[in-house]
């Protein structure tokens, strides 16, 4: 799954702009023929959520119809034309002037349609994309559970079992695209270090013809470069970079691949690439970058803005990356869903170390094995999809196959207020993921986000690192910081004694209203946020085990309407919404940036 790309043999026409828009709450829309065009249609941005660009549209879970007309460009007279939509959230189905071209489950990951056959030249044509957004229990992530619903319990509305505000639309860009009949159609890029080189292994796949090709990579060191010889589609290459240059935090340095597949002296197509030459491991009880120790400090995200919603939005990116520097952190975690191939991009350019998330959250093992396995279909679907669209990027260095799946009965397991045994349904459900993700990527770190259950999980030990997340001084203990740190400490020891493995916490925080002040500190103030954050920074110093910290949230972000959601907002930010810094963010700065 290759990132659109222009150049002298590929085009891309960017179809973002004001776009037809019209509720479909009554789903009659496809027997009244609208994927030919919208009557009364209202105006809508793409990309962005519709959530908030109108009144009436905020808790709008359910059909809607998109529609724009465009040309087809002379110049792309002879070539292969595809449509691609980065992220439709949640189900959608397209049109292409009035015949129907293809439809994708899930939102966040993006899908492409071959629609060559179906455009028309010399005068305009429609796409009309039909986005559907419902919260069902089968759905990945589910809603709507019911009694085990763990944000039902809390009443919150909409039903999703996640506290994140379930958003729909055309999140990312709608691209229509064209590539020359014999094509590179996909790259996979593998990097390794032997001594002071640096080893690039290229696997490329053509389709729609058996040129010859040439892969050339060119940066520090000079150019490197190998023919590819295609056999049943695909070729290998191996590159050797005398003196490498090495991606990291510090210096993420990128080296440009170039791909090429030629017709004597003539380029036919070429796809070019950035390559970071990195490795990532684990050792003892820390995290290796290129065979050097590196400690995580950063936090859980969001794609969360006002009136954008969950939309891409290009100077959020920047501006998050530029905040992330100030503060001194050095990676992320894409919760709870794959994030933006420009925010990937953003990351791989400035050495930013992403922990790739799936969609995978607030997933249940009490309802059944009809929904269990539906959910699980979608999963694997998920982690495809994932490691198709993000495997070359140097930034991502770990997958995250979930976040807290409730592997116990709901009371006992949530908020950790107890002990209970793990479903035996998700030791099956799990293995299968771990083997999935291994086999498609043998060279990253692989972790499920804090399972709900206290006590050893037997599957667990397959991830690299043990990722938790602890609310001790929030939800448990709240406003006893003494005692909650007490229990942390001994809960933590515990965790690593069983386990055996490096622990990252990756997610603790604590409310905190922006402005709010007490002496002392109190839940929900600026000073309560500081002492409870210092906390848990002094207790990690003193753990040799603890290979990462990322504090729950980077900034304020939208949520349903529940009791425990003032002004529908989890304010655990250490930004607000808006990216203005409480507090909290001068203490992690002074921490991080020492
Ligand atoms: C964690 C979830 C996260 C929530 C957080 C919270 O992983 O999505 O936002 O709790 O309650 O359990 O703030």
């Amino acid at each position: 799954m290759l990132y659109p790309q222009q150049n002298d043999t590929r085009n891309t026409l960017d179809l973002s702009g004001f776009w037809d828009f019209k509720l479909d709450p009554e789903e009659v829309g496809e027997g009244e023929g609208w994927h030919n065009g919208l009557d009364a249609p209202r105006t809508i941005a793409v990309p962005a959520s519709w959530n908030e660009q109108f009144q009436d549209t905020r808790d709008y879970m359910d059909v809607v119809w998109y529609v724009r007309e465009f040309y087809v460009p002379q110049g792309w007279a002879g070539q292969r034309i595809s449509l691609r939509v980065g992220s439709a959230n949640y189900a959608a189905k397209v049109w292409i002037n009035g015949e129907f071209a293809g439809e994708h489950y899930g939102g966040h990951l993006p899908f492409a349609l071959e629609v060559t056959d179906q455009v028309v030249w010399g005068r305009p044509n429609t796409v009309a994309i039909q986005v559907e957004n419902k919260l069902t229990p089968t759905r990945v992530p589910p809603g709507n559970m019911g009694k085990g619903g763990m944000f039902s319990m809390m009443g919150s509305h909409p039903d999703a079992n996640f506290d994140f505000f379930p958003y729909g639309g055309l999140h990312r860009p709608v691209v229509l695209y064209a590539v020359p009949q014999a094509h590179v159609e996909d790259v996979t890029v593998v990097t390794e270090i032997e001594g002071a080189n640096g080893i690039v292994k290229v696997h490329v796949v053509q389709a729609g013809g058996d040129l010859p090709g040439i892969v050339t990579l060119t940066g520090q060191g000079g150019v490197v470069q190998a023919g590819l010889t295609f056999s049943g589609g695909s070729a290998q290459a191996v590159l050797t970079v005398s003196d490498a240059r090495l991606w990291c935090p510090e210096d993420p340095y990128l080296y440009k691949l170039e791909v090429a597949l030629t017709l004597g002296t003539q380029v036919i197509d070429r796809y070019t690439l950035d390559v970071g030459i990195r490795t990532i491991a684990v050792q003892g009880n820390r995290v290796v970058l290129n065979g050097k120790p590196v400690f995580l400090t950063g936090f859980g995200k969001h794609e969360d803005f006002p009136v954008h919603g969950r939309g891409l939005n290009m100077p959020l990116i920047v501006k998050d990356n530029a905040l992330l520097k100030w503060i001194g952190a050095n990676s992320y975690r894409t919760s709870h869903y794959p994030y933006s191939e420009e925010a990937m991009r953003m990351a791989d350019r400035e050495g930013i170390l992403i922990v790739d998330e799936t969609p995978a959250v607030g997933l249940s093992f009490a309802d059944g094995e009809e929904n269990i396995q539906a959910r699980l279909a979608q999963c694997k679907q998920q982690v495809r999809e994932l490691v198709a669209r993000d495997k070359n990027h140097p930034s991502v260095i770990m997958w995250s196959l979930a976040n807290e799946p409730l592997l116990a009965p709901l009371g006992a397991a949530t908020m950790g207020t107890g002990r209970a045994e793990p479903s035996p349904a998700a030791a099956p459900f799990f293995g299968e993921l771990f083997d999935l993700v291994r086999g498609l990527d043998p060279t990253r770190l692989v972790t499920v986000e804090a399972p709900m259950a206290r006590g050893y999980v037997d599957w667990l030990s397959k991830v690299d690192v043990m990722c938790v997340h602890r609310y001790t001084g929030w939800y448990r203990l709240g406003g006893q910081l003494e005692r909650a740190l007490e229990h942390l400490e001994s809960d933590l020891d515990g965790v690593y004694e069983m386990y055996g493995k490096p622990i990252a916490i990756t997610e603790f925080g604590a409310d905190t209203i922006a402005g709010m002040h007490s002496d002392p500190a109190e839940m929900y103030s600026e000073e309560y946020q500081v002492e409870y954050l210092r906390g848990y920074l002094d207790l990690a110093a003193r753990k040799e085990y603890i290979a990462g910290l990322h504090v729950w949230n980077f900034a304020d972000f939208k949520t349903g309407q529940s009791l425990v959601r003032v002004g529908m907002l989890n304010r655990k930010g250490v930004f607000t919404r808006d990216r203005r810094p409480k507090m909290a963010a001068h203490l992690l700065r002074e921490r991080w940036t020492k």
